[in-house]
């Protein structure tokens, strides 16, 4: 009997888990019986944007945390499958820093071609997995989110990839209730068209609020202040931007900063990351983790310490993001169908360990791309996964690091190379801070109409 294989989430992690099942196919390997769920009515995950906030259309918490004109934070050829090329796909060189449509356009374009829709059940959310220890077996409870219907299926492994940037984590602030504006996660924020000649006051210090406030500042907010908690993340911003170090008291309008000083704003957008939370799963299978480059518990980053039937894509903080998804893919199905051997449960934990302990003395941003470096490297090196200059990733990512540091408004008008057919990016038609319409089909075909007037 040929192994079943559920897969939970059909985002690009649980694409990628599908793409890596085909890519064996191809190469003769049997097919295990797959069956993916997907609670949305679409995949591509966060790049499946919706307008939802909260609640969605079928009464599920919506997914995707990405807003309207959400660009790649990060250059495209750090993500690029080695297996599908944006060359392959756009037939063409295009730009560094796509807007959200075009690389959702390359991300399904892939599976669309695997033809591995087929295995995808939409609309059905998983709500509950048992283990059986004794059959070694998972029994899924699901739902179909429009129809109510629901089904118990039973797997032999199963895969979590249903992503941590969706559940928001929400911390309290003294006072925050007499405070009239609006206050909003990041997680529900899709576009800064109405904070326009407003003063924004964001808390945190990390991509939401450095990303966020300046989509703001592009869209002519009056003024954005970042509240860190740890530490200022000291971009060379704008003249109408500040870091504050924490709030500590709101009375009405006005917030009380730790270091003494104090603004009125009329808006506040926690910018305070995401939780783990896998509301499905037994304690006993949940990650417990918070958003770092290698959650414990989980060998090779993947594989359930007490469970090896169990896998997890994507629970890792990322700087690498497709291609390490990939990786991890193909690992896991080499995991599952015994090709890739693993180790005793007390080698599985050392590993675990080696890689923790260098977390724990990670310095800066630098080393920490040489460490998910070196774990992608790792997986990929024990896979069939088409090898690509790792290397030159890892440096197009110091190199992306650095232009954020001299350009903070700037960095996405450069242009990489890729590490994998040696193409270089074009520019865009429009630099990012005057391109307002960002559709795929204005990326694709010509240069944007308005110019804002909020560049510095
Ligand atoms: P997700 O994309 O979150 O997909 C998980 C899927 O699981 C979703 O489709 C969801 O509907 C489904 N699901 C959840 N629960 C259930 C359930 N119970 N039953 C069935 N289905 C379920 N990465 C980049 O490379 N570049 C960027 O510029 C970038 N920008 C980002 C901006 C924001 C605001 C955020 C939040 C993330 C960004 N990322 C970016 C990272 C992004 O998380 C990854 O690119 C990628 O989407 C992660 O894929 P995933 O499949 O692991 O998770
Ligand atoms: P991150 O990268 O997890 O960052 C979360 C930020 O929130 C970080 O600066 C934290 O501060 C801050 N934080 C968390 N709790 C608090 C409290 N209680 N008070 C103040 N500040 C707090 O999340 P992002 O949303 O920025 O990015 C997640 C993904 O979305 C990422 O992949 C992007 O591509 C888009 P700390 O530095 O820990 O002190």
């Amino acid at each position: 009997m040929s192994i079943r294989v559920g897969i939970i989430g059909a985002g690009p992690s649980g694409m990628a888990q599908l793409r890596a099942f085909e890519a064996a196919r191809k190469q003769g390997a049997a097919m295990p019986e797959i069956t993916c769920f997907e609670k949305q009515s679409d995949w591509g995950g966060q790049w499946n944007y919706s307008w939802h906030t909260g609640i969605d259309g079928a009464g599920e918490s919506a997914h995707s945390s990405m807003y309207r004109h959400l660009w790649s934070n990060g250059p495209k050829e750090c993500l690029e499958f080695a297996d599908y090329t944006f060359d392959e796909h756009f037939g063409r060189p295009i730009s560094s820093f796509p807007p959200r449509a075009v690389l959702f356009d390359y991300i399904s374009g892939r599976v669309e071609k695997s033809d591995v829709r087929k295995y995808v059940r939409f609309n059905t959310a998983v709500r509950w997995v048992n283990y059986d220890e004794a059959t070694e077996v998972f029994t899924v409870e699901s739902q179909n989110v429009k129809t109510g219907a629901s089904e118990t299926h039973v797997f032999d492994k199963l895969v979590v990839s249903t992503g941590h940037f969706s559940v928001p984590n929400i911390p309290e602030f003294e006072g925050i209730n007499t405070f009239p504006g609006e206050i909003m996660h990041a997680h529900d924020f899709r576009g800064a068209e109405r904070f326009a000649g407003k003063d924004l006051l964001m808390i945190g210090s990390s991509y939401s609020a450095e990303d966020i406030g300046m989509q703001a500042h592009k869209m002519g907010a009056a003024s954005v202040t970042l509240s860190y908690r740890s530490s200022p993340m000291g971009y060379d911003w704008p003249s109408s931007t500040v870091e504050r170090p924490l709030v500590t008291l709101f009375e009405g309008r006005t917030a009380q900063f730790s270091d003494g000083t104090s603004g009125e704003f009329d808006a506040v957008i926690l910018c305070t990351g995401y939780l783990h939370k896998y509301p499905f799963l037994p304690s006993t299978m949940t990650i417990s983790s918070s958003n770092v480059l290698y959650p414990g518990n989980l060998y090779k980053g993947v594989v359930w310490q007490q469970n090896t039937n169990l896998f997890y894509l994507g629970a890792q903080d990322q700087y690498y993001t497709f291609n390490m998804f990939d990786a991890q893919a193909w690992f896991a199905r080499d995991v599952m169908v015994g090709k890739i051997e693993i180790p005793t449960a007390e080698d599985r934990s050392a590993d675990i360990s080696r890689w923790l302990e260098r977390q724990n003395a990670l310095k800066g941003h630098d080393e920490e791309s040489d460490f998910q470096t070196d774990y992608v490297r790792e997986l990929i090196n024990a896979t069939d996964y088409p090898e690509f200059d790792l290397d030159s990733v890892n440096a197009l990512f110091k190199d992306w690091m650095r232009h954020k540091s001299e350009d903070i408004l700037g960095y996405r008008d450069q242009t990489h190379r890729s590490a994998i057919t040696g193409t270089m990016s074009e520019p865009h038609h429009t630099r990012w801070i005057n391109a307002m319409d960002d559709s795929l089909e204005r990326y694709l075909n010509g240069p944007s109409e308005n110019v804002n007037t909020n560049a510095m």
